[in-house]
């Protein structure tokens, strides 16, 4: 892969790096991504009928069914190459944090440390009138299942459209925003705020702002370096240029 050697100059005498994914970087996992006009999760279901807090009061029995049917598959799938590439990277930069829009835990499992989950995760449950986490439940047949300790439905512990994101991950995720040398978007349309609005933060506090996709997003006129590819493919090369690796030495790390 041809890597611009300013950008792998400039990648090297990075310290601080904050990164943002989406769904693109889960794509080559098997995960479909939101936005594909084929294959994409809205392209088949309506976010209005599935992902709002209005939507679960109207059919919860609904919603529920379609997170567990999702919550099976992304059971189902493991990391690949670009979760792995930004694992090794964290172990070789002085202050690194992922801002995570996906719900499927892949870059905890692949070793990445410092995982901030603005968007929840879909391996976990919450009570939807308590809003408290909830880790296990009468198996009585009701769907969704029922608070032990309200009664109130269960419900997938993610980000509907019109709710406030995690206050603690999102103040994390802003100030490695606002306090990196090099901010990388990784795999988003970038068009859901206010994860969308990181990278430009980032820029505007002076980071270098660089892009991974196959495809142009809103965000790409405001980046240094728009990386044109998959994820899987680019960020392995990368990592293998910015610290003279030979692929052989990432696989044995
Ligand atoms: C590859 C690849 C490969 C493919 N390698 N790349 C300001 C302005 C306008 C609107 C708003 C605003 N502030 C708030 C809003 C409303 C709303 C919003 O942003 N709407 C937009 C659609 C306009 N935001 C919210 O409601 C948020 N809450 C909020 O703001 O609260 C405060 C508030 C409340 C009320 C009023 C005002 C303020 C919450 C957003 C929650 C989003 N939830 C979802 C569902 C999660 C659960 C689930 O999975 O079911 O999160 S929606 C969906 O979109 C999911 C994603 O995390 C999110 C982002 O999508 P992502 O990851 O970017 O995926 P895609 O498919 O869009 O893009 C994939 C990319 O990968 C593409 O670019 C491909 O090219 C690329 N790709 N293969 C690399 N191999």
């Amino acid at each position: 892969m041809n890597l611009d050697s300013m950008l792998v100059q400039q990648l090297k005498q990075a310290r601080r790096i904050a990164v943002l994914t989406g769904a693109g970087i889960s794509a080559e996992s098997g995960v479909p991504t939101f936005r594909d006009a084929q294959t994409g999760v809205w392209a088949n279901f309506d976010p209005d009928e599935l992902a709002t807090p209005d939507a679960f009061r109207r059919n919860p029995e609904r919603v529920w069914t379609w997170y567990q049917s999702r919550r099976d598959m992304m059971s189902r799938v493991r990391p690949n190459p670009g979760h792995f590439a930004l694992a090794e990277w964290e172990k070789r930069v002085d202050a690194w944090s992922i801002a995570t829009q996906n719900i499927d835990g892949l870059h905890r499992m692949a070793g990445s440390q410092r995982v901030y989950e603005i968007h929840g995760n879909i391996h976990r449950s919450k009570c939807f009138v308590e809003n408290t986490l909830v880790e296990s439940w009468a198996n009585d047949g009701s769907v969704p299942p029922r608070c032990p300790h309200c009664g109130g439905f269960i419900r997938p512990d993610v980000v509907w459209f019109g709710e406030i994101l995690p206050q603690q991950e999102m103040a994390d995720a802003q100030e490695a925003a606002l306090r990196c040398d090099v901010y990388l978007s990784i795999g988003t349309s970038a068009i859901v705020y206010p994860a969308a609005g990181l990278p430009i933060m980032a820029k505007q506090a002076g980071a270098l702002l660089i892009e991974i996709n196959p495809d142009e997003t809103p965000l790409t006129v405001a980046a240094d370096f728009f990386l044109k590819g998959k994820s899987g493919e680019v960020l392995p090369a990368l990592v293998d240029a910015v610290f003279d690796l030979v692929p052989m030495d990432r696989a044995a790390n």
